[in-house]
């Protein structure tokens, strides 16, 4: 027997309402996924931006402090410094080296980030700070920000005298210089305020002075 070509043409108030609750239920999951992927992405992508920055800048310390000479503060001692003053050479005169202009590191509130316990610039970090490259300082001075997002301390240490995460230093802020003997110690914590808080990456490296 034949079914009538027009019994079944259209979709009953009930089909239509399961269909309908289905269609929303998938779309839903896959707004949700989508979602949950971008997030994800988004962590990756910052995490791995404040990886790279902290190493870029650590790198560029690093070239400056190769040859740098007549370090003032010369940071010995329980502290090291988070400004430091040096020179790097221009010539030789005999074996003793010509020293060019004073270069310093320094670790500087952000410009638009006064100490007052407010994320002024809207970064998501509260009174953060950049470390800034000055060469010819007191002359023709030429500033550069080698990194921004510097923590106030570095990654586990607090302002307390003590050295709390026993890397030698007491109460070292997020960039410091260290020397113990002829080595340089090189730290730096970089911060980003990402969705799900806050995160920390802390590089450490050594630097031997050649001159
Ligand atoms: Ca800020
Ligand atoms: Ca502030
Ligand atoms: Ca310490
Ligand atoms: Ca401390």
């Amino acid at each position: 027997m034949l079914r009538h070509p027009h019994a079944r043409a259209g979709f009953t108030l009930v089909e239509a309402a399961v269909a309908g609750a289905l269609l929303i239920l998938l779309l839903s999951s896959a707004v949700l996924a989508a979602r949950g992927g971008m997030g994800a992405f988004r962590a990756t992508q910052d995490t791995s931006g404040a990886e790279t920055r902290v190493r870029r800048a650590v790198d560029r310390v690093v070239f400056e402090l190769l040859s740098a000479g007549e370090l003032l503060p010369n940071p010995t001692g329980d502290f090291g410094t988070e400004n430091l003053q040096f020179r790097k050479p221009i010539g030789l005169n005999g074996t003793t080296p010509d020293w060019g202009p004073i270069c310093s590191l320094t670790l500087e509130r952000a410009p638009g980030d006064p100490d007052d316990d407010l994320d002024n610039d809207g970064n998501g970090l509260i009174d953060d700070y950049v470390l800034v490259l000055t060469r010819d300082v007191g002359g023709n001075e030429h500033r550069a920000v080698l990194c921004t997002n510097v923590a106030e301390m570095l990654e586990g240490e607090v302002a307390n005298g003590d050295d709390d995460n026993a890397n030698g230093v007491r109460d070292e802020h997020g960039f410091n210089v260290h020397r113990v003997g002829d080595v340089l110690f090189v730290r730096l914590s970089v911060q980003e305020a990402l969705e799900t808080g806050t995160i920390t990456r802390t590089l450490e490296t050594s630097v031997r002075l050649r001159n």
